[in-house]
C-alpha cells in the first residue's frame, strides 16, 4: 500500500513518532520522519533539510542523496559560507577551485568560503552524503582551507581521558577555522563524563549502534540513522546501551570563535 513499516510489518509512527523538537534548544528527528526535498543547483539529488535557523541553528545540514550522473555542478556555498561533504555510502568526485577529490564511503571535504563546492556522482550506484553550511566567522589574520581526508584511515584519540571512547577531528584545530567536524565512538556501556553545558551547538549523525542521549535532562533512545540538534547551552551527554554495539556519530561543533 505504500505504507513505510517498521521491522515488524507495521506502518511507521503513524501513531506515535520519536521526534521530539524543542525550538532553539534541540531536536531529535529519527528518519522516519523525514521528508524529500528539490533545491535549486542539485540535480538528481534527493535533499533532505535538517537543523536550520528556523530551529535555531546558525547552520544547515542536509542529507543529500546523490543519483547516478547527479551533484552540484553550479557550486554549493562561497561568499562567505564555508560547506563540507562526508560520504556515508558509496563515491563522488568532488571539485574546490582547481582541485579535485574522489571521496569514497567515510571520505570528506571542507570547502572554505572564498570557493563554492561542486560535486558528480560518477558511478552507478547512489551516493549517500551528509552536508553542511555555515556563514564563516571571521577573526583577523586568519583564513581556512580545503581539506580532505576519509576517517576510515584515521585512528581513534581516546577521549576525555577515556579509553572505551574514542575521538577522530576531522579538521585541523588551528584558529584558521571556526568549527569542526569530529566522530566520537561509545563502546557499549560507555558514557559522557558528565552532562555537558556549553555555548557551542551541534548537528549530530548517528552512525551506528543504539544508546540514550540526554537532551536537557530527558534521556531518550537514539539509535543509527537519527538526527540530533543541540542548540547552545542545551543540556547533553550520550551513554551507549544495547545489543548493536558502539554508538558512534558524526558531528559538528563551532570553535575558536565567540560572540561577534
Ligand atoms: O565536544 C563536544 O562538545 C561533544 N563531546 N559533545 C557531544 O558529543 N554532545
Ligand atoms: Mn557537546
Amino acid at each position: 500500500m505504500g505504507y513505510r513499516t517498521n521491522e515488524l510489518g507495521y506502518p511507521n509512527d503513524l501513531l506515535a513518532s520519536r521526534s521530539i523538537v524543542e525550538r532553539g534548544n534541540f531536536a531529535l528527528i529519527p528518519p522516519q520522519g523525514l521528508v524529500k526535498n528539490v533545491l535549486p543547483n542539485f540535480e538528481n539529488c534527493e535533499m533532505t533539510i535538517l537543523a536550520t535557523p528556523k530551529l535555531g541553528a546558525a547552520f544547515v545540514d542536509y542529507l543529500c542523496r546523490v543519483l547516478p550522473g547527479g551533484g552540484n555542478k553550479k557550486g554549493f556555498g562561497g561568499n562567505g559560507i564555508e560547506t563540507f561533504i562526508y560520504c556515508l555510502e558509496g563515491e563522488l568526485t568532488v571539485t574546490i577551485g582547481a582541485e579535485t577529490y574522489e571521496l569514497t564511503t567515510g571520505g570528506y571535504a571542507y570547502c572554505p568560503p572564498t570557493e563554492s563546492l561542486k560535486f558528480e556522482n560518477k558511478s552507478n550506484e547512489k551516493t549517500e552524503t551528509f552536508l553542511y553550511k555555515k556563514r564563516y566567522q571571521e577573526a583577523e589574520g586568519y583564513a581556512p582551507y580545503p581539506v580532505t581526508g576519509n576517517t576510515n584511515e584515521m585512528d581513534y584519540q581516546d577521549y576525555e581521558g577515556m579509553t572505551d571512547v574514542g575521538l577522530k577531528d576531522l579538521l585541523p584545530t588551528d584558529l584558521n577555522f571556526d568549527m569542526n567536524f569530529h566522530i566520537l565512538k561509545f563502546e557499549t556501556g560507555a558514557s559522557h563524563g558528565y552532562i555537558e553545558t556549553h555555548y557551542q551547538e551541534h548537528g549530530a549523525l548517528m552512525l551506528e549502534g543504539e544508546g540514550l542521549y540526554n537532551l536537557d535532562n530527558h534521556w531518550l533512545p537514539v539509535r543509527e540513522g537519527d538526527y540530533v540538534f543541540m542548540g547552545a547551552y542545551n543540556l547533553q551527554a550520550g551513554y551507549s546501551v544495547g545489543r548493536k554495539g558502539a554508538l558512534t556519530y558524526l558531528y559538528s561543533k563551532d570553535c575558536n570563535r565567540d560572540v561577534e
